[in-house]
C-alpha cells in the first residue's frame, strides 16, 4: 500500500502539512486487514516527513490506534480519548480504525494538548454515497461529466478507464478523510457503451474499486434498466419474467465473482427517456425487486431513484404538477419493496434547486428504506464559478421535522437508507474547478456522517485542514467564513425569488432566464403575468400538492398566512403587492434581494482581494479564485438586471428606492 502522491494536483483537504502533528509523535498502530495497513502506511508516510516514528506493540508511544473488534463497537465506529500523555483511538473494526486516524489528523495538535475524555464515534448511517454522472464516452451534449464543472472525469477519458489511476487513489483518501464509504462510478443516464460496464467492461469497474478499496470505499454502477435486451439478448426486460430474473441473477454473480465487496446498483428508470418497469406494465416495486433479489445473495443493495416525473407535459395543462410526480409514483409502493432496495429521493420535489421545500416523499414511506440525495455539483447553485457553500442548506433538509417539533427530522428518515449525493470532482487540478468548492464536497461527507454538525464548524475543519501551516490562520479563516457562511443565501437573493426556482437558461442551467422554462415541456413554471407571479398548489385552489405532507406542514403550507416567505411563491400565486413578514412586497422584495445579492457577490470579491500578496494563499490558488469571482460578481448583476427588469415590465410597480431598472 503506497499514499496517493500526485504533482500538479492540490491536495485538497489533505496536505502534508496537515499530517505534522501526527507525523512527529511516536504511533502505535495494533490490528490487522487491508485498512490497518492503509492507516499503518499513512502512518510511516507523515513520520517519514515530519520525524515521528511508528513503533512497535509494547514500545513508548503518543499516539495508540487499536482495533479491538469485541465489545459494542460497530465496525465504522471508534472511541478517542486521551489520558497521561497518550491519545488513543480504539476501534470496533477496521473502517473505524481508519476513521479514527483521520479524526486525529483533524484535530491536528489539538489531538495532544490536554487530556480528553473518552468520546465514542460513529455515523449516522452505515451508508454515505458519492454518486458520480460520469460517462465513459463524451456524450454529445452532456460531455465526459454530465452537469460536471471541474473538468473531464477521474475514472473515464475518451472511451476508456484512465490506465493511471493514482488520483482515484487520491479522491478515495480524500473520501475516507470526510467520512464518505461508497462510490457509484457512471452516470445515472446509462448509454450504450456505459451499459458495458456491467458485463464485458466489468475489468475496468474492478480496477477502480482496487483503488478505492483500501481507503474503505465501495463501488456501485449505474446500470440500465433495458440490459437484459440491450447486452443478453432478451427479448424482453420484464421484471417478472423468469429469463430476465435468470440474467440478472448470473450477471450480478459474475460481478461479483470479479468485485468480491461490490456495493451494489444505482437505477434511473422511467425518468427523462432512461426504460423502466412502465412499459411492461410493472410497478417501481417490481422493477427494483428484481434487481434487489439478483444482489441479495451476495450482500449488494439497489438504489432505485424516486426522481420520476413526466418530462413531456403540456405547459397549457395547469392541472398536472411535477412537484406532486414522486409522490404519487412511490407513496402507494410503501412496503412493497425488498429489504436491500433502498429508495433514493431528491431532498426537494423537483429539481436540486436552491430553495425547495422538502420532498413529501420522505415522510408517506415509512415502511421503505430511504436515501436523501443532494447535489454536490452545482448545477443550480452556480456551476462552480460562483462561490455557493451548500452545508447550511443540506444541514437545514437533514433538521427539518416533517411531522413538526416533536417528531424525527429527515436525517433519522434516512438512517436507515443513507445518504447520497452527487460529485462535483473532475480531473481540474483542485479537483473541482473552483477551489472553495472543495468545501462543499468535505461538507457532504462530514454531514452525512455526523447531520447535527453546524456548517459553519465543518468549514472550520476544512479550512484548518486545507490551509494547514498558513502563517496567519486566524485572519483567513475569518475572511473565508465571511465569504462563505451566506454565500447560499446570497445566491438565492441574486436568483429565482421565495422559492420559485427555474428561471435559468435551458439546457445548460446557468445564468438568468425567467421565461426560459415557462413554456416548454419540463414543469417548471411560474406563472408570472401582470397582476402577479407564483405557482398555487394548495389544496382549495391549486394542484393539492400540499395535501402530500403531514400535520403541520399540510397546514402551514396551504396558508397564506402561515406559509414560509422563502417558500411562499413554490405554493401561492399571490399578487405583486402581497405583504411579506418584512412588511415588503412581493416584487419589492425582488427588487430588493436581487440588489442586495449582487452586492454581496461584490463584496465576497472584496474580501478576496484583501488576501493579495500577504503570501495566506499559494499566488496560483488565489489567481484561480479571483477570476471565478470575477465572473460570479458579473453573473450576479446579470441575474440582477434580468429579473429586476422582467418583474418591472410586467407588474409596473417602479423599485421604491428608484434605483436604476432597465
Ligand atoms: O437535474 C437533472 C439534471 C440531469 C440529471 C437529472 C437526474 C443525470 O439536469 O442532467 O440527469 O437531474 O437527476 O437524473
Amino acid at each position: 500500500m503506497t499514499i496517493p502522491e500526485l504533482n500538479d494536483v492540490h491536495p485538497a483537504w489533505l496536505p502534508p502539512e496537515a499530517f505534522r502533528a501526527v507525523g512527529s509523535r511516536r504511533t502505535l498502530v495494533a490490528g490487522d486487514g487491508t485498512l490497518a495497513e492503509t492507516v499503518r502506511a499513512e502512518v510511516a508516510h507523515a513520520c517519514a516527513r515530519y520525524g515521528g516514528e511508528p513503533v512497535a506493540s509494547g514500545a513508548a508511544h503518543d499516539l495508540a490506534l487499536t482495533l479491538s473488534p469485541d465489545g459494542d463497537l460497530g465496525d465504522e465506529d471508534f472511541v478517542l480519548g486521551r489520558r497521561d500523555g497518550v491519545t488513543t483511538v480504539r476501534a470496533g473494526g477496521q473502517a473505524g480504525l481508519l476513521y479514527g486516524f483521520f479524526e486525529v489528523v483533524r484535530l491536528g495538535e489539538a489531538a495532544f494538548a490536554a487530556d480528553r475524555a473518552a468520546v465514542r464515534h460513529r455515523p449516522a448511517t452505515r451508508r454515505r454515497m458519492l454518486d458520480h454522472w460520469d460517462n465513459i464516452d463524451v456524450h454529445p451534449v452532456m460531455g465526459q461529466v454530465e452537469r460536471g464543472y471541474a473538468g473531464g472525469s477521474i475514472f473515464w477519458r475518451d472511451g476508456v478507464a484512465h490506465d493511471d489511476l493514482t488520483r482515484v487513489r487520491a479522491y478515495g483518501r480524500l473520501l475516507a478523510a470526510s467520512g464518505v464509504n461508497a462510490v457509484a462510478v457512471n452516470n445515472v443516464n446509462v448509454h450504450a457503451t456505459e451499459a458495458r460496464l456491467l458485463t464485458d467492461r466489468l475489468g475496468e469497474v474492478a480496477a477502480i474499486a482496487a483503488e478505492l478499496r483500501p481507503y474503505g470505499i465501495r463501488v456501485h454502477l449505474s446500470v440500465n434498466f433495458a440490459s437484459p435486451v440491450a447486452l443478453g439478448g432478451l427479448p424482453t426486460a420484464d421484471p417478472l419474467d423468469a429469463g430476465v430474473r435468470e440474467w440478472w441473477a448470473r450477471t450480478t454473480e459474475r460481478v461479483y465473482a470479479t468485485i468480491p465487496d461490490f456495493g451494489g446498483y444505482v437505477v434511473k428508470a422511467d425518468s427523462e427517456g432512461q426504460p423502466g418497469p412502465f412499459a411492461y406494465g410493472r410497478s417501481h416495486a417490481d422493477g427494483a425487486n428484481l434487481l434487489a433479489d439478483a444482489l441479495a445473495p451476495h450482500g449488494g443493495v439497489v438504489h432505485w431513484r424516486a426522481f420520476v416525473y413526466d418530462h413531456r407535459q403540456d405547459w397549457r395543462d395547469r392541472s398536472t404538477d411535477r412537484a406532486r410526480a414522486a409522490y404519487d409514483h412511490f407513496a402507494p409502493l410503501d412496503g412493497r419493496f425488498r429489504d436491500n432496495a433502498i429508495l433514493q429521493v431528491k431532498y426537494g420535489p423537483m429539481d436540486f434547486q436552491v430553495r425547495e421545500p422538502v420532498s413529501p416523499v420522505i415522510a408517506a414511506m415509512p415502511a421503505t428504506r430511504l436515501a436523501v440525495e443532494f447535489q454536490v455539483t452545482q448545477e443550480y447553485t452556480g456551476q462552480q464559478r460562483h462561490v455557493c457553500y451548500l452545508g447550511p442548506l443540506w444541514s437545514e433538509v437533514l433538521g427539518f421535522r416533517p411531522w413538526g417539533e416533536a417528531g424525527p427530522a429527515v436525517a433519522d428518515v434516512a438512517v436507515r437508507g443513507g445518504v447520497v449525493a452527487v460529485s462535483n470532482v473532475g480531473d481540474d487540478p483542485y479537483w473541482t474547478g473552483h477551489p472553495l468548492a472543495q468545501a462543499n464536497l468535505y461538507a457532504f461527507g462530514r454531514l452525512a456522517w455526523a447531520p447535527g454538525l453546524e456548517p459553519g464548524a465543518v468549514l472550520d475543519e476544512w479550512i484548518g485542514l486545507t490551509f494547514a501551516g498558513c502563517a496567519d490562520p486566524e485572519r483567513l479563516r475569518r475572511t473565508l467564513r465571511e465569504m462563505m457562511d451566506g454565500s447560499w443565501r446570497t445566491y438565492e437573493r441574486y436568483t429565482a425569488p421565495l422559492g420559485v426556482g427555474f428561471m435559468v437558461r435551458p439546457g445548460h442551467h446557468y445564468g438568468p432566464d425567467v421565461d426560459g422554462y415557462e413554456y416548454t415541456p419540463w414543469g417548471t413554471y411560474h406563472f408570472a403575468d401582470r397582476d402577479g407571479v407564483g405557482v398555487d398548489r394548495t389544496r382549495s385552489s391549486g394542484t393539492g400538492f400540499t395535501g402530500q405532507y403531514p400535520e403541520p406542514w399540510s397546514e402551514v403550507y396551504e396558508s397564506l398566512d402561515d406559509c414560509p416567505d422563502e417558500l411562499l411563491l413554490f405554493f401561492h400565486h399571490v399578487p405583486y403587492g402581497h405583504v411579506l413578514g418584512d412588511g415588503t412586497t412581493v416584487v419589492q422584495h425582488i427588487y430588493d434581494t436581487h440588489f442586495a445579492g449582487a452586492e454581496e457577490a461584490a463584496r465576497t470579491r472584496l474580501l478576496w482581494e484583501k488576501l493579495a500578496g500577504d503570501g495566506l494563499v499559494a499566488p496560483d490558488l488565489y489567481a484561480r479564485v479571483r477570476e471565478r469571482l470575477d465572473e460570479q460578481v458579473r453573473s450576479a448583476g446579470e441575474w440582477r438586471d434580468q429579473l429586476n427588469t422582467y418583474f418591472l415590465r410586467k407588474s409596473g410597480v417602479p423599485d421604491a428606492h428608484g434605483r436604476p431598472i432597465h
